[in-house]
């Protein structure tokens, strides 16, 4: 972001369907941190989202809050930024009907995700898996915001919003604000443990593949010591080295050096240590931010206030879009 330029909107979310990744804080969340200084940021929860595949009502409930208390304590300050759950400003579902008539059938049905989560959940290929990205186009284009900060597998989602708000203004008339992705250059695609060629997922069914904000210092040393690598000897970053690039890069961003440090420090070391002192940075990271969120998590009422105050801003800002594309639709709202 050039913060030189001056204060911009900002929009991003994450789904509640499961527990947090590293990748998700390494690929977005770290990002949401950093602009929400000078900037006016919207971070939503995405339950709307998350029902696109099956979800125990109960336990959504509750990821809801832990997410909440999972960005507060990796320092999204309610204070600078405005958080709250998507379902609590029922604008997104109401701009997303009017989207989907903008919206074709053949380019939904092209879209990555779509196709890999058809795969993943053939017994529930629903209408709104396929209509994820209209809820999303319509979640970004409710602020008017400048800029989306994603990891790169919602790039395509991303780059759909602005083909919908281009084609919206075209036909009704300048409206919508149309927003940039914004990806970091190191650590958009933190890949599995296991297949470093696959995006590490939350909802990866192989759990030594993710390391998830819950794990505890044993179970992360563990999985590291296990990561896939390679059968050579030299910890490198390059394009052959999908496994030992992976841990470069995300040793770089919890030790807050560059990748390039990061080689340096361990040439000649073997992989070994090098898993280890990985497992080690990245546990000793995690530790406070989960005392942090067990403490804001006993605190229910603190989240409550919190979310209710946050929601209130989301609706204010987005009423006024969805009256302004209501008028240019023709949607009657009384004289
Ligand atoms: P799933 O893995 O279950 O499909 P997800 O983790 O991709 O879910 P979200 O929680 O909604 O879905 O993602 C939140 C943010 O984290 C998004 O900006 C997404 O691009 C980013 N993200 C997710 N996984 C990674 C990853 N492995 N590397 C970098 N960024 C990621
Ligand atoms: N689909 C996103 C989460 C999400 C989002 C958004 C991200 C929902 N609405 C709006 C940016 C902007 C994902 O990461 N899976």
């Amino acid at each position: 972001m050039e913060a030189e330029r001056g204060r911009k909107t900002l929009y991003s979310a994450a789904q509640p369907s499961g527990n947090l990744t590293i990748g998700n804080y390494v690929g977005a969340i770290r990002n949401w941190v950093r602009l929400q200084e000078g900037n006016d940021c919207f971070y939503a929860i995405a339950n709307m989202h998350s029902i696109t595949v099956r979800q125990e009502p109960a336990e959504l409930r509750r990821r809801t809050l832990e997410a909440a208390a999972l960005y507060i304590a990796c320092g999204v300050d309610p204070e600078k930024c405005t958080l709250y759950v998507q379902s609590q400003v029922p604008q997104h579902a109401e701009l997303t009907w009017v989207l989907n008539s903008l919206t074709y059938v053949g380019e939904m049905s092209r879209m990555t995700q779509f196709k890999d989560k058809s795969q993943k959940h053939a017994d529930n290929i629903n209408m709104g898996l396929m209509d994820y990205p209209v809820l999303m186009a319509a979640d970004i284009l409710l602020y008017q915001v400048d800029g989306v900060p994603v990891g790169l597998d919602q790039k395509q989602h991303v780059e759909i919003a602005r083909d919908i708000a281009i084609r919206f203004n075209n036909r009704y008339g300048e409206t919508f604000r149309v927003p940039e992705p914004l990806i970091l250059k190191t650590g958009a695609k933190i890949m599995s443990l296991q297949e470093p060629t696959k995006k590490m997922s939350k909802s990866d069914e192989n759990l030594n593949a993710s390391i998830f904000f819950a794990d505890d210092k044993d179970t992360i040393i563990r999985k590291f010591k296990r990561a896939v690598t390679d059968s050579g000897n030299d910890i490198r970053y390059s394009e052959e080295k999908a496994g030992v690039s992976n841990l470069l890069t995300i040793y770089s961003v919890f030790r807050d050096c560059t990748v390039e440090e990061a080689e340096k420090e361990f040439a000649g070391k073997g992989y070994g240590e090098f898993k280890l002192a990985v497992g080690e940075t990245v546990a000793d990271k995690l530790a406070p931010v989960q005392a942090e969120q067990k403490k804001l998590l006993a605190d229910k009422a603190y989240l409550a206030g919190v979310l209710a105050s946050g929601a209130e801003r989301a609706f204010k800002a987005a009423r006024k879009t969805l009256s302004k594309v209501y008028r240019k639709i023709g949607f009657y709202q009384g004289e």
